[in-house]
């Protein structure tokens, strides 16, 4: 006891806390309550995360180092910075000083187009329409796998009990090719006993702890609008989100025969939106396992990330609380499918993860599927990452074609005439290809655990040069042979 109280005076005079915080591992449920009771005694904020015995705590680097001697303690880790697996950000000086000027001048003017924090209402009502989707000839990743074909043959285009969370920077909720296939939390529909309603009522009506959380949730400003808040043009180059779960979530499910834009490989799958990663492309190791707790809590079936702490001056440490996080999801029976990296700035094809691994896509956990990015002629992205035993399979990630937020669709994610052309790359594009794909799966065989989904989606494979001796499955994904 007399320790303890050294550590809690201890914390008490020690400087401010770290940024982000640190992420604290107890050794059960029950010290909660005593390491609680210290940490007021210090005036430190404790928040409880709900998962294997994790809370954050806000204190400095120094007073972490003590903290470590708490006997409450099992482990203490950074909450890290996770990215997006998407990058435009320039790291040439002179690009960089041009943009500044560009984004300074657009500024001073007033006009810079960025979308604050005003998220758009959630639409609860379906809109509907039908005909063909008039832009599926520039989606070469669709044509690819044949998916029009695996449709036809397997009789399906995907169960809408089939339910894929997007952990990533959010989504455009409003998007006319979105909107009609988000998830909706039926515990917040309706009206309420008072004839309020459910969805904006400010009553967590389906009591799981989340208040009108009608599409996902944001953990990112913890607000129950999970919008996708991107950047666009000049302000790229400095980094940021430019819509990128708004396209990763057009990918796996995008609605099909609405007479608009695209389809998803799954066009009749939801899309749960868990927002982490904010407009600067950034977030924590606590938002990643809120969403991944959250998804897994809520009936996801597929957990699809495209994210992770590798390159880009994110952190690379390993993390026990993502591991925990993860976890939780294969001890739930859910599939957690991860964009294999992207490696980092100059590294390019030497990025053998086997060697070098990127997490979350490297972990161990047999329930994980990584993915690695290959382009239009089966060659290997040049920034995609690949490992014989860490990376699984490789699918569609250069130049993808998809939806981004305000009912736009593009594979270029910045033109600036003279200065930078870019399309959408990364293995952030791969990875959704095969979530959707494992959706289409799990809609046609209901009772498939993660296991088969990942064995049917391996097994079925197409091999190709470019991965061969660089993934467990030697191949890129074929949905038409999956879905046989
Ligand atoms: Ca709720
Ligand atoms: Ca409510
Ligand atoms: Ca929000
Ligand atoms: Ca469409």
């Amino acid at each position: 006891m007399k320790a303890i109280l050294t550590i809690a005076a201890l914390l008490f005079v020690v400087s401010a806390p770290a940024a982000d915080g640190w992420l604290v591992k107890l050794k059960n449920s029950r010290s909660l309550h005593t390491f609680a009771a210290d940490m007021e005694r210090a005036q430190v904020n404790v928040k409880d995360l709900k998962l294997a015995n994790w809370v954050k705590v806000d204190i400095s680097d120094e007073e972490a180092q003590l903290l470590k001697q708490h006997s409450d303690v099992l482990a203490i880790e950074k909450n890290a910075t996770l990215k997006l697996q998407t990058n435009i950000e320039s790291y040439d000086p002179v690009i960089r000083a041009q943009a500044q000027a560009h984004i300074d001048a657009q500024r001073a003017l007033g006009i810079l187009s960025y979308r604050g924090e005003d998220n758009p209402e959630i639409p609860l009502t379906i809109t509907g329409g039908s005909g063909s989707d008039p832009l599926f000839d520039k989606q070469w990743g669709m044509i690819d796998n044949d998916i029009k074909g695996a449709w036809s043959q397997s009789g399906t285009k995907g169960s809408d009990q089939i339910v894929v969370a997007v952990i990533d920077t959010g989504v455009d909720y409003t998007h006319e090719d979105l909107v009609d296939n988000m998830w909706r939390n039926v515990g917040e529909m309706g009206t309420d006993a008072n004839g309020q309603n459910m969805a904006t009522n400010g009553i967590d009506d389906d009591g799981n702890g989340f208040i009108d959380d009608v599409v996902g949730w944001d953990f990112g400003r913890d607000d129950n609008k999970p919008y996708d808040l991107h950047k666009t043009g000049f302000q790229l180059l400095m980094g940021g989100n430019p819509g990128h779960g708004t396209h990763v979530a057009g990918c796996v499910a995008a609605t099909g025969d609405n007479g608009k834009g695209i389809t998803g490989v799954a066009p009749n799958v939801k899309i749960m939106a868990m927002r982490f990663l904010t407009e600067d492309g950034q977030g924590t190791t606590e938002g990643a396992i809120g969403a991944i707790k959250y998804a897994v809590d809520n009936g996801a079936h597929i957990l699809q990330n495209s994210w992770g702490s590798e390159g880009d001056g994110g952190d690379k440490e390993a993390s026990q609380a993502l591991q925990d996080a993860i976890q939780y999801s294969m001890d739930q029976g859910r599939l957690f499918v991860a964009a294999a990296g992207n490696g980092h700035q100059g590294v390019g094809y030497d990025n053998d993860t086997d060697a070098k691994p990127a997490y979350p896509a490297s972990y161990d956990h047999d329930n994980i599927i990584s993915v690695a990015a290959i382009d239009k002629s089966d060659a290997l992205g040049s920034f995609s990452n690949w490992g014989r035993n860490t990376v699984d399979i490789a699918a569609p990630g250069v130049a993808v074609f998809s939806t981004v937020p305000d009912n736009v669709y593009q594979d270029t994610v910045i033109d600036i005439p003279g200065l930078i052309t870019a399309t959408w790359d990364g293995t952030s594009m791969a990875a959704p290809h095969v979530s959707g794909a494992a959706a289409l799966y799990m809609s046609k065989n209901p009772n498939a655990d993660w296991r088969e989904v990942k064995q049917a989606i391996l097994s079925t494979a197409t091999p190709i040069n470019a991965m061969s001796g660089k993934s467990v499955s030697n191949g890129k994904l074929n949905v038409r042979q999956l879905m046989q």
